[in-house]
């Protein structure tokens, strides 16, 4: 059955994420989410996209949700010297923030009428007057922890004053030590902090924020956000997650493919293999991509790994051999597999060979390795890295190394990288409170689950608002 209010009308949601995989990801299982819940979904997708993966995801989806309304949101390029960044995610951010003025002709032509509106964290003020116009009531799907939204929420008061702070409390949630506040806000005149810094004062306009995350995992700071703690007007916090990592995700092509990550997984015995990754958006350094090589030698354990070696994917052109060395690849293929392409990070994490993760912690992965119980060795590199970092080692299913700093602060040295990944990958207590968490996130979304009864929640309260 449709939810419907009480004259049969339908509830009818637009979806508006941003750039980059991080933010399209949570909004296409949330997609998949409402869908099955029978709602009706428009999804508003900018373009062109920035990297290939977010197209291919977007296609994938498309074949796989019929039903779901897409409506191309042509966006207006920008003069990149104009935006104080040369982050190919962050001038996106921007330009689609600048394109907003095109949204009310788009929604024009939705039918039926819509129920509510839900845009990326990065779209707050662009948007607002514009659904205030249209008396459309606004939400937000926030993809980073909640331990950020309180971050995000309290941090707009210190904006005079950012630079010197040496360290921020936050009421009734944590207090954060410099080097671990997001350190482009700590130069405000970048893009990212000139976003943060507008749209962070607006959050009590909005009618509700929707969080990846859930009670067993951040109880602290999703109570302390929505008892009026860390702002007395925020609006409420729906914690929804885990959003579930869906079918349309896969790429069966690739999959079938000889060289398959999965298949490579399946001949290792269980909870043998060390999973590297820095997510989609990541580039290091490449001396320090050799030392991570000298420090997957070092290990006592199997590695997959997957190299990057630019921030988008289009751009990616020199091969592993020449990213690695092919010396040290050669040294390395005997005792792992290394991949530079797109895998199937779900798929990885769920097989039972996977013992343990080094991540650079951005929220996605964070919440997929709870959701399949895998414990984390941590790395953040930039923004709210450290602070998602910090959520995994405060609940007992992750470690991380304060002291190997920002991207860009350090070379790792291998030695470092393979003593760490032995102590993660040894230590049973990780194990189990991996395990814990698994299981306390499929109880979140499950009947009667905390996640699931705010997804109820909110469905109902746009039942009302049709
Ligand atoms: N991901 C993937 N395969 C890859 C790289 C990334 O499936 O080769 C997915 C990952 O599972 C996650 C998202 O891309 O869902 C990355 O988001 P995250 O917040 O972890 O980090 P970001 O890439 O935004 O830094
Ligand atoms: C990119 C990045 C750092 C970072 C984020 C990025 C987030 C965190 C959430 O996408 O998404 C967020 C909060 C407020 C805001 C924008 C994004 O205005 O390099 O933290």
């Amino acid at each position: 059955m449709s939810p419907e209010n009480m004259s049969g009308a339908v509830v009818h949601v637009a979806l508006f994420p941003n750039a980059g995989m991080g933010h399209l990801t949570p909004f296409l299982r949330l997609a998949a989410l409402l869908v099955n819940r029978h709602c009706r979904v428009t999804l508003i997708t900018p373009q062109p996209t920035v990297s290939m993966a977010e197209s291919k995801l977007l296609s994938r989806f498309h074949s796989a949700f019929p039903q779901v309304t897409f409506l191309p949101f042509h966006i207006v390029p920008i003069d990149a010297s104009t935006v104080n960044t040369d982050d190919p995610f962050f001038i996106q951010f921007e330009a689609v923030r600048r394109s907003c003025h095109l949204l009310p002709s788009l929604l024009a032509s939705v039918s039926p009428p819509l129920s509510a509106f839900v845009c990326d964290v990065t779209l707050i003020s662009p948007v607002l007057p514009i659904t205030e116009n249209l008396c459309l009531p606004i939400f937000i799907l926030f993809t980073s922890s909640a331990l950020m939204l309180s971050l995000f929420s309290y941090i707009p008061r210190f904006i005079p004053s950012i630079s010197g702070l040496d360290f921020l409390e936050i009421p009734e949630v944590s207090t954060i030590p410099r080097s671990s506040i997001p350190p482009l806000l700590l130069l405000p005149n970048n893009v990212f902090a000139q976003i943060l810094f507008e749209d962070g004062p607006k959050l009590p306009k909005l009618c509700g924020i929707l969080v990846n995350s859930f009670e067993a995992l951040e109880s602290k700071a999703l109570d302390s956000l929505n008892t009026g703690k860390v702002v007395k007007e925020l609006a409420p916090v729906f914690p929804i997650g885990p959003l579930v990592p869906c079918e349309f995700e896969k790429n069966e092509t690739e999959e079938q493919s000889s060289s398959s990550p999965l298949k490579w997984l399946n001949d290792q015995s269980p909870g043998s293999v060390v999973y590297v990754s820095f997510g989609s958006r990541l580039s290091l350094a490449r001396e320090q991509v050799r030392e991570i090589g000298n420090g997957l030698l070092k290990t006592g354990f199997k590695f997959l790994w997957v190299v990057k070696d630019k921030k988008v994917d289009k751009e990616e052109e020199e091969g592993l051999d020449e990213v690695v060395g092919t010396e040290l690849m050669e040294r390395l293929k005997s005792k792992g597999l290394i991949v530079k392409e797109w895998v199937d990070q779900s798929g990885i994490l769920s097989h039972n060979a996977v013992g343990g993760f080094v991540s650079h912690c951005g929220w996605n992965s964070v919440v997929e390795a709870a959701w399949h119980g895998v414990p984390i060795l941590g790395w953040p590199q930039i923004g709210d890295q450290k602070l998602n970092a910090e959520v995994v080692e405060k609940s007992g299913w992750g470690t991380w190394k304060k002291k190997w700093g920002w991207w860009g602060e350090n070379v790792v040295r291998g030695e470092e990288i393979g003593d760490a990944i032995d102590e993660m990958m040894k230590n049973e207590a990780l194990k189990v409170k991996a395990e814990e968490m698994k299981v306390a996130a499929r109880k979140a979304v499950g009947g009667g689950g905390s996640s699931e009864i705010a997804v109820q929640r909110l469905i109902g309260e746009w039942t009302k608002m049709v």
